[in-house]
């Protein structure tokens, strides 16, 4: 591929080029993921995810605050009587609720809108937060107010289901639900379980499952999900339909890890949520605020400190599992609460070119592990999440230059790979999906705040 030779990007036509990808990929009511994709007929993503929809919000305000704020909501409305927020709001009319059945298999689903039965991120508090930030008077109190009571009870379903050991670590109970999909940390432990009849029948059926992958039919295998890592997903998928989405019911099936990705971005969630609360004059109920310290004190029992890395943990025996990925650098999202010594630790590795410090930014899985591959989808990869979520935690704990330098970085590759997906940390070749919603918003965020001086008009 051409990669320009530009020593100073050109953060006006980068931000316009992100703003375009952002108005194509608008449905009114939510932006999807991405479009415009060589496959028209098997579109990749044309439903409204969590995570996602959050990212969007949060680069829209910059511009909309109005329409970021419907973007907010469209996902919340879509919460269960439980609290639960689903990871996926389908499109009206989409027959995929019949592939997740959430509907049918869990008592306390949504009466009328259909979505999936895991969650993802939490990142929806800091998320309202700076939305918020850019409304003004009633509109503000209104948006905040209507937020506030659900994203609590969000919380406290964290903490009932997904909490298994009341150490406050979160556990997910599919790669799914920590959107790194086949991230190695979730894909090796899964093979524990291959060899079970459920594994066994699902080596037939996955056959089949894999002539109709969408993703396939859009982009190179080599930069999707392996087979057997999907392969391992759909095993995993199926045992959450059998236990009807019930974490009790699926114990004992699939490993219940906690993982540090979503605990870290749970910590500092928690963190916004207690100054939303706090602003709009309410308590948070004890037992959640015991909770929130639990998940902070937990923090180093995730740590090796052989290396200084989080790990994902066991949650039933309390070990680490000894598999590095991006995730692990991501306690940084907090580093305004952790010892100081740790995060130099952390910085050092971000910043060692061997494993984590490669020319086009952060990989998913650092270049000295077995499992690197700069193409492949969160095994190896670049995505801006993961350098977003870290660059705001270090520049909000006073780490100017390496956050600048993480934005930097971010905002180059996105722009060289025109907004792809993902790209390569070694070449920024684009990869995945083109026109990526969140990679054009997360793109923008950084370039406003970290270049305010050279907003685009
Ligand atoms: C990817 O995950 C979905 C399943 O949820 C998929 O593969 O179809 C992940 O990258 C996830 O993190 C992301 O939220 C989603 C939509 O962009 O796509």
């Amino acid at each position: 591929m051409n990669i320009p030779t530009v020593m100073e990007p050109d953060f006006n036509k980068i931000e316009q080029r992100a703003w375009d990808v952002l108005r194509m990929n608008n449905r009114g009511t939510h932006t999807v993921p991405s479009s415009g994709h060589k496959n028209t007929k098997h579109e990749m993503y044309g439903h409204s995810w969590l995570w996602d929809g959050a990212a969007h919000a949060i680069g829209i305000a910059h511009r909309d605050p109005r329409f970021a704020a419907t973007e907010l909501d469209h996902i919340l409305q879509a919460q269960w009587q439980n609290g639960m927020v689903p990871h996926m709001r389908f499109r009206d009319g989409s027959l995929d609720r019949y592939y997740w059945m959430a509907h049918i298999l869990h008592p306390h689903s949504h009466d009328s809108i259909h979505g999936s039965g895991i969650t993802q991120p939490p990142v929806l508090a800091d998320a309202v937060q700076r939305v918020s930030r850019r409304m003004e008077g009633d509109d503000r109190r209104a948006f905040v107010d209507n937020a506030l009571g659900r994203l609590i009870r969000y919380h406290e379903w964290i903490y009932a289901e997904r909490d298994p050991a009341g150490d406050g670590g979160m556990v997910t109970l599919h790669p799914w639900e920590h959107g790194h999909d086949n991230s190695p940390r979730s894909i090796e432990p899964l093979r524990e379980y291959e060899n079970g009849t459920l594994g066994m029948a699902v080596r037939g059926l996955y056959s089949v499952i894999h002539l109709f992958r969408r993703d396939l039919k859009n982009a190179p295998a080599e930069q999707r999900a392996s087979r057997d890592a999907a392969r391992l997903m759909t095993q995993n998928f199926i045992s959450l339909l059998v236990a009807g989405y019930d974490i009790d019911k699926i114990r004992g099936h699939i490993p219940l890890h906690e993982d540090v990705h979503m605990t870290s971005v749970l910590a500092r969630n928690n963190q916004v949520l207690t100054e939303l609360a706090h602003e709009s004059g309410v308590t948070l109920p004890e037992s959640l605020r015991e909770n929130m310290a639990r998940t902070i004190d937990n923090f180093e029992s995730m740590r090796d400190p052989t290396t200084g890395l989080y790990l994902n943990k066991d949650s039933e025996t309390g070990k680490l599992v000894p598999i590095v990925t991006s995730a692990s650098l991501e306690p940084l999202a907090i580093a305004d609460q952790l010892p100081p010594e740790h995060v130099d630790k952390l910085v050092q590795h971000l910043r060692d070119p061997k494993s984590f410090g490669l020319r086009y930014g952060l990989p998913s899985v650092p270049k000295d592990s077995p499992y690197y591959r700069q193409y492949e989808y969160w095994s190896g990869a670049a995505w801006t999440y993961p350098e977003w979520i870290i660059a705001d935690g270090l520049e909000r704990a006073g780490h100017h230059d390496v956050a600048r330098d993480i934005a930097a970085l971010s905002i180059k590759r996105a722009s060289y790979s025109d907004f792809h997906e993902y790209a390569s940390p070694e070449t920024a070749e684009g990869c995945g999906a083109p026109n990526f919603s969140w990679t054009a918003a997360q793109t923008i965020d950084h370039i406003r705040r970290f270049y305010p001086e050279s907003q685009a008009i």
